[in-house]
């Protein structure tokens, strides 16, 4: 019964993208020291966009991973503020090249996590509503969530993906092709003594890399600018499981400045509470 439902769910398509009321505009901004990806190597990563009347197109401002044939998982940061209307972003699924003769995804419920205030503050998740199903093929299938036993370490093979910048606001040149690296996952205790490092500004000796962070990354291997929401993946006995969601860093690729991600094992209950409540 839940395979059907899910093959019914994977077999309907998505909606032809329509321009919105409001008008956002945000930069284009890949992956330092990456390499271009091959079609359907990730097929849950998506990229979010908003409509830009600047560009009178629909531009590229997140990534995201498909959870579910319905669910989008990014960075809380990514959207504008908690109310933001639905309306206003598009999900692109499926494709390597950014922007091309493309269906895009509507999406009808955005879910900023309760405790997101910024992202160096964790809880930089959200959940987006699809309103359509993906149509899931070859080269769009979900991804499965981090379970809650499973430590990563740098032992793991883990790669980050994007179409952000290559290096601290050095964009992605067109043909906008998704890029992808493979990066080595850093302990928290570490990371954390090498932000503490590198932060002139001590306040009460303020921890910086939270338990619901994680750390990955090394000099010339990172994500960047318009990576975030995107995934974090790494393989678990020949399948690859969701571990984190691109949040921030100080710089890109930087010597001892791991990137940080969001700790998706932290937030598995939430997110399967949001989607069993309303699938
Ligand atoms: C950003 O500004 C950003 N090097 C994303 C990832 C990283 C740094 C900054 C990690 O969106």
């Amino acid at each position: 019964m839940l395979s059907l439902l899910f093959l019914t769910l994977c077999l309907v398509g998505g909606s032809v993208a329509k321009p919105p009321a409001p008008a956002i505009k945000k930069d284009l901004v890949g992956i330092v020291g990456g390499q271009n990806a091959a079609k359907g190597k990730w097929p849950w990563q998506v990229s979010l966009k908003m409509y830009s009347y600047y560009s009178s197109a629909w531009v590229h401002i997140c990534g995201g991973s498909l959870i579910h044939p319905k669910w989008v998982l990014t960075a809380a940061h990514c959207i504008h503020h908690r109310n933001t209307d639905p309306s206003t972003y598009r999900v692109l699924a499926g494709e390597i090249y950014l922007y091309g003769d493309q269906k895009l995804l509507t999406v009808s419920r955005i879910i900023v996590h309760p405790d997101f205030v910024y992202a160096s503050r964790g809880a930089d998740v959200a959940l987006l509503q699809l309103a359509e199903p993906a149509d899931c093929s070859g080269n769009v299938q979900p991804i499965r969530l981090s379970s809650l036993n499973n430590e990563v370490t740098q032992k793991d093979e883990c790669w980050v993906t994007g179409w952000g910048a290559l290096r601290y606001y050095g964009w992605l040149p067109p043909p906008f092709r998704l890029q992808e690296v493979k990066v080595q996952v850093v302990e928290n205790s570490v990371c954390e003594q090498l932000y503490q490092k590198a932060t002139w500004y001590h306040h009460d000796d303020r921890r910086i890399i939270f338990d619901d962070m994680l750390c990955a990354g090394s000099e010339g291997r990172d994500s960047c600018q318009g990576d975030s929401g995107g995934p974090l993946v790494c393989k678990n006995s020949d399948s690859w499981t969701l571990v984190g969601v691109v949040s921030w860093g100080y710089g890109c690729g930087w010597r001892d400045l791991p990137g940080i991600y969001a700790r998706v094992q932290s937030y598995v209950p939430w997110i399967k509470q949001h989607i069993q409540s309303s699938s």
